[in-house]
């Protein structure tokens, strides 16, 4: 009991090692994560593109404040650059929407002004914001965000851009989709369709303009894992099932079982897998199944993909002040984040790019965004393939025949047999209530059985971080925290043998 109590944590990504770390810290001695692949860190991940440094998971600190855990952690270990530091950078309040200098090209090789994107982003901004809103009124007037943004579209634009010409509202139109593509890639959905009006305002923002690790996000896992022991981690070894309320000599104990018949017996078991691996592997997973109110909830919250595709050039293309290039199609007024056949045309889901800076750091690097089916399409191709859409996209857009890229790297995080997709977002019809399920550890309240069994950590469980590594972070700290004051609890009450 207490702190010998054997806590077995499956998935070694940022959850897993929080909550490791904090079971260590407050002194529990029997702590093993078990992870299928090789290496830490899970959607976490940093790769190289020649000499550069890239993400091929999460890029950002979202919101880098006091309230931050992973900034505070990357403070400490000190891992950030100067100027994420500062108090402006700490107290600036974006919302969620990055002030990036834009570079904005169309389907016939225009460039557009600043001034001819306004109209549209404004709205655009503005419709998002009163999407969030519907989570605190309630009495949403369509299921979905796309079906919201659509139809207040029409209507506005029939009033605010009455005086603009036709070619120039059909432009907007065009914009708004590419920005719905945007939103598609922020949210790690298909489409802008599938995200719950109701649910989307459940995601909540920190103040901070959003920074990176200059040597990679892995440093932040590295340090983490640097005080822990050396053994903690059996890597290699996939989890096939979680047998809970087995009964042993008539006590309540916790068999996990991997792919390679280990058997491994536990007080408590924290499972951290990503909700993608859950909504597929589910009822392999958990002997007896999940109850019914928590599948339902596995099921309707939403796990998309969001893709990479980095491009490095001998020069740059785009303004020297670009932070954000956007690609959009003029034939796309119909306000569209999906592409109708996506063998021939998956590239069109493509919104454009962003530009990796500082430019002495990383070179002419663009990093390309693509959500979606598309995005899970373009997986399967060669990357020799998906560098020629990409030379003839950008060829085309731009009007120059002659720009070459010198290398291209993708992501391919749906066919990642361990994550399935790229992470969470409320869908039709979701909750908090969904999110507070997806978190309940078994065996449920109410129950006679030994509680506390099997505990659920990882982005996908918190109620309004969701989808992000602070998110993450705080579920494993709270999920051992959940077992430190239990097992403190109960060995407090047993009597000393
Ligand atoms: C963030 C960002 N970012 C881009 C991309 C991706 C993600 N995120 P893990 O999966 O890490 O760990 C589970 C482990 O389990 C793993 O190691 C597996 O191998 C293992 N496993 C699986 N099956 C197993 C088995 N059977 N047995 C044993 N082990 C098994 N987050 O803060 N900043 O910039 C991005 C981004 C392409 C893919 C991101 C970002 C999400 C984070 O990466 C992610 O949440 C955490 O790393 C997950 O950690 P974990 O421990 O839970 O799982 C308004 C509004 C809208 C709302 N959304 C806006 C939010 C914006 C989110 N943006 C993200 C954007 C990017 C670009």
């Amino acid at each position: 009991f207490g702190v010998n109590s054997k806590v077995v944590i499956v998935g070694c990504g940022i959850s897993g090692v929080a909550a490791a770390h904090r079971l260590v810290k407050a002194g529990f001695h029997h702590v093993r994560i078990l992870e299928a692949t090789a290496r830490s860190g899970g959607r976490i991940r940093t790769g190289r593109l020649g000499d550069n440094i890239i993400e091929i998971g999460a890029n950002w600190i979202h919101g880098p404040s006091e309230e931050n855990p992973v900034f505070c952690l990357a403070r400490q270990y000190g891992l950030l650059d100067p100027e994420a530091l500062t108090t402006e950078n700490q107290t600036m309040d974006i919302g969620g929407h990055p002030p990036w200098v834009p570079n904005i090209f169309t389907s016939s090789g225009r460039k557009l002004n600043a001034e001819d994107f306004d109209p549209a982003k404004e709205m655009f901004i503005e419709l998002l914001t009163e999407s969030s809103d519907f989570q605190s009124k309630g009495g949403e007037p369509c299921a979905s965000v796309g079906d919201f943004i659509r139809s207040e579209v029409k209507q506005r634009a029939a009033e605010k851009w009455k005086d603009a010409d036709a070619a120039t509202r059909s432009l907007r139109l065009c914009l708004i989709s590419t920005m719905l593509k945007v939103e598609c890639c922020v949210n790690g959905t298909h489409s802008m369709d599938e995200v719950g009006l109701g649910g989307f305002g459940l995601y909540e923002t920190l103040p901070g303009l959003d920074c990176t690790f200059p040597s990679g996000y892995e440093d932040l896992i590295k340090n983490l894992m640097s005080e822990l022991p050396a053994d903690l981690v059996t890597y290699n070894r996939p989890v096939r099932c979680v047998h809970w309320n087995s009964t042993e000599n008539g006590v309540n104990t916790v068999t996990v079982e991997c792919d390679d018949g280990e058997r491994v017996a536990a007080d408590h078991v924290i499972v951290t897998l990503p909700l993608g691996y859950l909504k597929k592997h589910h009822q392999a997973l958990f002997h007896p199944p999940l109850p019914l109110h928590k599948l339902h909830s596995v099921q309707r919250l939403g796990f998309g993909t969001n893709n990479k595709i980095f491009v490095e050039f001998d020069l740059p293309w785009w303004d020297a002040d670009c932070e954000v290039i956007y690609f959009s199609w003029e034939d796309e007024d119909a306000m569209v984040d999906q592409v109708p056949d996506v063998h021939r045309s998956w590239i069109k889901k493509l919104f454009g790019f962003t530009v990796l800076k500082p430019t002495e750091r990383y070179g002419h690097v663009l990093c390309g965004w693509i959500a979606g089916h598309e995005s899970e399409y373009m997986e399967t191709l060669p990357e020799q393939e998906v560098m020629q859409n990409i030379t003839q996209l950008i060829r085309r857009f731009t009007g120059n025949p002659t720009i070459t890229p010198r290398r291209v790297l993708r992501s391919q995080w749906f066919h990642d047999p361990w994550t399935c997709g790229s992470y969470s977002f409320p869908g039709r019809g979701c909750s908090v209530q969904d999110l507070e399920n997806m978190m309940e550890p078994l065996p449920t309240k109410g129950s006679q059985a030994k509680p506390l069994q099997v505990l659920f950590a990882g982005e996908a469980t918190h109620p309004y971080f969701y989808s992000t590594v602070h998110g993450a972070l705080l579920t494993g700290w709270r999920e051992a925290d959940r077992l430190i004051s239990h097992c403190t609890t109960v060995s407090q009450s047993e009597p000393h043998k």
